[in-house]
């Protein structure tokens, strides 16, 4: 028999086969953008500008609109911060409260923010993780039922690796979408993914989700 196996089959095959690992959000799913502020941007001249900070946002465009709740933090640092290198910090100054680096990257369209939580907003202290914000973000997450935590963001390796280690600390699944995230290197954010994956947290990436 000279039955040949039509290529779309083999498409399909390979459709199935594939690293996509389908999700779909329901109401129980939460978004975290995680800093995607114009300090941490080439395009926008950042003071902490990320490798590819400009490149996660359409990412980030794309994927919010699935969600019912949708949450942004922002580093929102005074000017005499403790994590600013005149101060005796690691990171050049970023992210001033009232600033243009302190805003959102001119792109990322916050249709679809609920609410903004801010962080880092005392000067001897310093916040990562979007749960050590201005917002009580677990208790807001309880009440609304979320049990699954996804994270998007800058950067990768820091801010974003943090809220998702509190995320899961705190109970919930949580689940970062990689390349809809930026980190300091391309490298670091590699690294940054492998461990948070060995940790426990899911890494995806956006086309799992439509
Ligand atoms: C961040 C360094 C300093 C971040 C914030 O959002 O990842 N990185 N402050
Ligand atoms: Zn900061």
């Amino acid at each position: 028999m000279n039955w040949k196996k039509p290529r779309k089959i083999s498409i399909l095959f390979l459709i199935c086969e594939g690293e996509n690992q389908s999700m779909t959000i329901t109401k129980n799913d939460a978004l975290l953008v995680v800093d995607v502020q114009q300090s941490f941007c080439p395009g926008t001249n950042g003071s902490l500008a990320v490798e590819d900070g400009d490149g996660c946002v359409k990412s980030i465009n794309a994927v919010m609109p699935l969600f019912d709740w949708v949450i942004a933090s922002r580093d929102a640092h005074p000017d005499n911060h403790c994590s600013f290198v005149e101060n005796g910090g690691q990171w050049p100054k970023h992210c001033v409260k009232g600033t243009d680096g302190w805003d959102f990257h001119p792109r990322l369209d916050l249709t679809s923010v609920c609410a903004q939580t801010f962080k880092g907003t005392s000067e001897h202290q310093d916040a990562y993780s979007a749960f050590r914000g201005t917002l009580p973000l677990t208790h807001i997450l309880w009440a609304l039922g979320v049990q699954r935590v996804f994270v998007v963001g800058i950067a990768t390796d820091v801010c974003v690796a943090a809220t998702a280690a509190d995320a899961m600390e705190d109970g919930f699944e949580a689940i970062v979408i990689g390349d809809a995230t930026c980190g300091v290197t391309k490298e670091s954010t590699a690294a940054s993914l492998k461990t948070m994956s060995k940790q426990g947290i899911k890494v995806i990436n956006v086309a799992d989700l439509f």
